[in-house]
């Protein structure tokens, strides 16, 4: 869903005073983009693609290489039981809340170099670049990196963030299966993590004072508008569930026409039907809706049976929840009466829903200062791509920063940011974290 953003012309309302003075140090261009190449070589495939699927081993060595540049920076490094990394620069108050800084560095299947990988090799920059710099900071600053943030795998997106912050029971997972029938929930059960101990999982929000997280567009905005950040406002959420049809298995050469009950040809209408919906609830201000069917699994799937079984995922994604929940709902009636026209069975699996999340006002208003302060072009948007920053924003103040993608193009490995770009994004963000880091307590 492209992000519809508008400009910020008016100076700022009176947000509150800061010390406007811009960081004494700067980033380390060449060793950012050194390490972003580093970690976009794991997993690296045909026409350039990359492919690291949360708890694959592509996505392990991802963090492995991750863990050894944040030991050589002398960042102290602690892992969740999750799996979410850690690495903590000290501030001068040990005991104060934590400035958490980073993003994902697991993959869509066959995706592109940058979605996730230059929020937390940036965060590393940002950090690595303050501690060698020994710029004062009183908050410590955690540089983190997600596990599973994309829901390719198991349709489950943002599985550390969400277990961070308590947003997880065990019930979300029960249709958390991937394309071999591995269950999310056995993985969980297999790390020791149950739904007695999910709990535990959650981070105290008494111990962060604000997240940070810088990503790629994942749209065509900033590029169309000639605009280098963008300053989020919000994240569009997801509604998803699979759709099962099941009619009857049968031969393809003997089966007259009208005596079938093809599963596949069923789920085919549902597609269209999908598509015909968003596009009615395509208008901005209504709350533009994308819906896409990006998996389906055909049984028996051979070339002279007619498929009795057709099992779909159903993404549907929303800026305003309302529209959402009302596409969705209209996915579901309109499944039902294919199904009956058609004479086959259907189940709905539920995936997750989630709400549209608005993210911290005055962490938006610091950003667009700095970028006043350096006179860069930039552009306040919403977010059509889902990021760990939505569930972060539950517990704690949460600000994201976006640099422009290429032709909008994301999950592709045609994914591409210029490297000026990144090294001016991870600027912005290392002056957002001194000025946030050093906010009266
Ligand atoms: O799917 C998404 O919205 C994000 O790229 N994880
Ligand atoms: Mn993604
Ligand atoms: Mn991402």
């Amino acid at each position: 869903m492209a992000n519809q953003g508008r400009s910020k012309t008016a100076s700022r309302k009176n947000s509150p005073r800061r010390d406007r003075s811009p960081a004494s140090v700067f980033i380390n261009e060449r060793r950012l983009l050194r390490d972003l190449n580093a970690i976009s070589k794991i997993g690296i495939g045909s026409g350039g693609s990359v492919t690291r699927l949360v708890f694959s081993v592509k996505d392990l060595r991802s963090r492995q290489l991750l863990m050894h540049l944040l030991g050589q920076a002398g960042l102290k490094i602690h892992i969740d039981r999750i799996g979410n990394i850690f690495g903590r620069l000290e501030g001068l108050h040990p005991n104060a809340p934590a400035v958490l800084v980073g993003s994902h560095l697991d993959t869509v299947m066959h995706g592109g170099k940058f979605d996730g990988t230059v929020g937390v090799v940036g965060a590393l920059e940002a950090v690595r670049t303050l501690k060698e710099g020994r710029v004062p900071l009183a908050s410590p600053v955690e540089v983190v990196c997600f596990v599973g943030e994309e829901s390719s795998r198991f349709g489950f997106s943002t599985l550390g963030s969400s277990l961070l912050a308590g947003e997880i029971t065990f019930e979300d997972l029960t249709h958390a299966v991937d394309q071999d029938g591995t269950k999310l929930g056995d993985i969980l059960s297999n790390m020791g993590i149950y739904w007695e101990n999910l709990a535990s999982l959650k981070r105290a929000p008494s111990t962060l004072k604000a997240y940070l997280e810088l990503h790629i567009e994942q749209g065509p905005i900033l590029e169309a508008k000639k605009k280098k950040i963008g300053v989020v406002t919000s994240i569009a959420a997801p509604t998803r569930f699979r759709v099962i049809f099941v009619g009857q298995a049968d031969h393809s050469g003997t089966t007259p026409m009208e005596m079938r009950k093809d599963a596949l040809v069923a789920a085919a209408h549902l597609i269209i039907a999908i598509e015909e919906v968003c596009l009615k609830f395509s208008h901005v201000n209504k709350g533009r809706v994308v819906g896409t069917v990006g998996a389906l699994k055909i049984e028996p799937g051979v070339i002279n049976a007619i498929p009795g079984r057709a099992e779909l995922s159903v993404d549907v994604r929303s800026i305003k929840a309302e529209a959402k929940d009302r596409v969705a709902k209209l996915v579901k009636s309109k499944a039902k009466e294919i199904a009956r026209v058609r004479g086959v069975k259907v189940q709905f699996l539920p995936i997750r829903s989630e709400n549209p999340v608005a993210l911290d006002k005055d962490i938006g208003s610091l950003l667009e200062e700095i970028c006043e302060d350096k006179g860069l072009p930039y552009e306040i948007m919403p977010s059509g791509a889902g990021h760990d920053a939505m569930q972060l924003a539950k517990i704690t103040r949460a600000g994201m920063i976006f640099i422009p993608s290429r032709r909008g193009i994301s999950h592709s490995p045609m994914e591409w940011s210029d490297p000026k770009d990144i090294c001016l994004g991870t600027q912005v963000l290392l002056e957002t974290i001194v000025r946030v880091a050093n906010e009266a307590l």
